[in-house]
């Protein structure tokens, strides 16, 4: 068991806050598309999606892209295993639409730099953001969210786990020592 850093009250003001911030920023909801990135930020956009509705009563379309990492150790950045992508799900067209990925953790950005690969080959959005619930550090491309719930520095000997109820039966972020 981790350290416990953020709580599910936490986790559900910071997404509203997110989707605010989204909301101030983009000046036409009609032309946004959350996508979400595998297991987590699939959860996290539909979440976005949700408020967004609630908040401004206009359905925007959720996505799904599958980054499958060829690396075998995910915890240590290895250049020779690059993560590709597996799979996607996005039913509307994303050209000159505003795209918005969403992922749990941002570590290295080299997941966002294939999902970004993935959606040029989609289509030509007129615009892409990134939304993410943590951004624990590393980076080792020049990539930065646009809408972070939580900068979380730390060592590579750590792990940020992000559980949600969606799949964990819970909410909850923690920090693991490995
Ligand atoms: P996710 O599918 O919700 O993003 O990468 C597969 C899963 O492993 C991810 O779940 C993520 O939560 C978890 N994970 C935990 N630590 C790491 C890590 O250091 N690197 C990667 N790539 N995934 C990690
Ligand atoms: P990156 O490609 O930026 O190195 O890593 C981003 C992807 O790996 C995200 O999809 C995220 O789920 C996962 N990831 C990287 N580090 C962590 C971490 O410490 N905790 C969790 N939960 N996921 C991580
Ligand atoms: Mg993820």
């Amino acid at each position: 068991m981790g350290k416990e850093i953020i709580d599910e009250s936490t986790i559900k003001r910071t997404i509203t806050r997110i989707t605010y911030e989204i909301i101030e920023q983009t000046k036409v909801l009609d032309d946004v598309i959350l996508v979400g990135i595998k297991t987590r930020g699939i959860y996290l956009a539909r979440r976005i999606a949700q408020r967004i509705s609630e908040l401004e009563s206009v359905s925007v379309p959720v996505g799904e892209l599958d980054i499958k990492l060829y690396r075998d150790d995910v915890h240590v950045p290895d250049n020779h295993r690059l993560p590709d992508v597996n799979g996607s799900s996005i039913k509307s067209t994303i050209t000159d639409k505003h795209v918005i990925l969403v992922d749990d953790v941002i570590f290295t950005g080299r997941t966002i730099r294939a999902a970004l690969d993935a959606l040029m080959d989609l289509g030509r959005p007129k615009k892409i953001s990134l939304a993410v619930l943590v951004d624990r550090g590393h980076r080792e491309l020049p990539i930065r969210a646009d809408f972070v719930g939580k900068n979380i520095p730390t060592s590579l000997t750590e792990q940020i786990q992000v559980e949600l109820s969606e799949v964990d039966g819970t909410d909850r972020v923690s920090i693991l020592k490995i």
